[in-house]
């Protein structure tokens, strides 16, 4: 008998079904980091350190799996490298919207009495304007945002580098995540590799006019590696903090690191 069958023969597990379960959980970059040694039940016993003897044990084991595939993707992460960036005649027009809600739902927001705030660990600023945030240095770049709902478009947006306003805002950029409130209440989550990334932007504009709402008036933070639902839309709040903070859809199943 093999040492897999006596395994789940005194476990009373079907060791194929979990491993089957534990390889969906593994999306490609965290199955690039471990290779071939997912492929068993020993294995996975040793990575995820559960002893798999009853159902709780393989569930927290498959929880550890989903955020294996996090710390892989943060692990492989490069700060240095740039995504693609193309010509202006490449733009997507129009470009497409998207919510978990439909166009005509758009929350509207009031520039006139709009504030942004900044919570958690941060010594600095902790309340913007528009007019404040638009008389920093602003940059744009046209690259493509993917989104896993199966279609991807290049777009112009400009705005403040992130990391730059993370330092006038007094940010410590050692904490391990930054959280995005929004006025639709939408939410998520960044890790502060990314949000230090060159690229990361806080746009206030697209395609070279004041953001408009379905894009996310009054700012989207846009990050060229990272898929679309990790770029908040219409942020209210900004928060640095140590405790994992989560997201809308990233609650609901959909991998925290999200990058493309
Ligand atoms: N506030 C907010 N931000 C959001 C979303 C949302 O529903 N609300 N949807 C996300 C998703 S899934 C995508 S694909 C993009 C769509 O952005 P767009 O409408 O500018 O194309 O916004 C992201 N940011
Ligand atoms: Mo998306």
């Amino acid at each position: 008998m093999s040492i897999r069958k006596i395994f789940t023969g005194a476990l009373g597990l079907d060791a194929e079904s979990i491993v089957k379960d534990a390889q969906k959980e593994l999306k490609a970059p965290a199955r690039r980091l471990f290779g071939k040694r997912i492929l068993t039940l020993g294995g996975l016993a040793m990575l995820s350190g559960c002893d798999l003897t009853n159902d709780k044990s393989v569930n927290a084991m498959l929880r550890k799996m989903s955020s294996f595939n996090d710390d892989a993707q943060a692990l492989l992460f490069d700060p240095n490298k740039l995504a693609p960036t193309y010509p202006e005649s490449m733009i997507t027009r129009p470009f497409p919207f998207n919510a978990f809600y439909d166009i005509d739902e758009v929350p509207e927001v009031d520039a006139s009495t709009y504030r942004l705030q900044v919570g958690g660990l941060a010594k600095g600023q902790r309340v913007w304007t528009l007019e404040e945030l638009r008389a920093l240095p602003q940059e744009s770049q046209v690259t493509r945002h993917i989104c896993i709902e199966g279609w991807s478009a290049i777009g112009k947006w400009g705005g403040v580098r992130f990391a730059d306003f993370l330092k006038r805002s007094g940010a410590d950029t050692t904490a391990k995540y930054v959280a995005f409130h929004c006025a639709d209440n939408y939410s998520t989550s960044i890790d502060m590799p990314t949000a230090l990334h060159a690229q990361t932007l806080l746009t206030l504009t697209y395609d070279g006019q004041v953001l408009p709402p379905k894009y996310g008036f009054p700012m989207k933070l846009r990050m060229p590696t990272k898929l679309g639902y990790k770029n908040p839309k219409h942020i209210v709040s900004i928060t640095v903090t140590n405790d994992y903070p989560g997201g809308y859809w990233e609650n609901q199943g959909y991998n925290w690191f999200g990058g493309s």
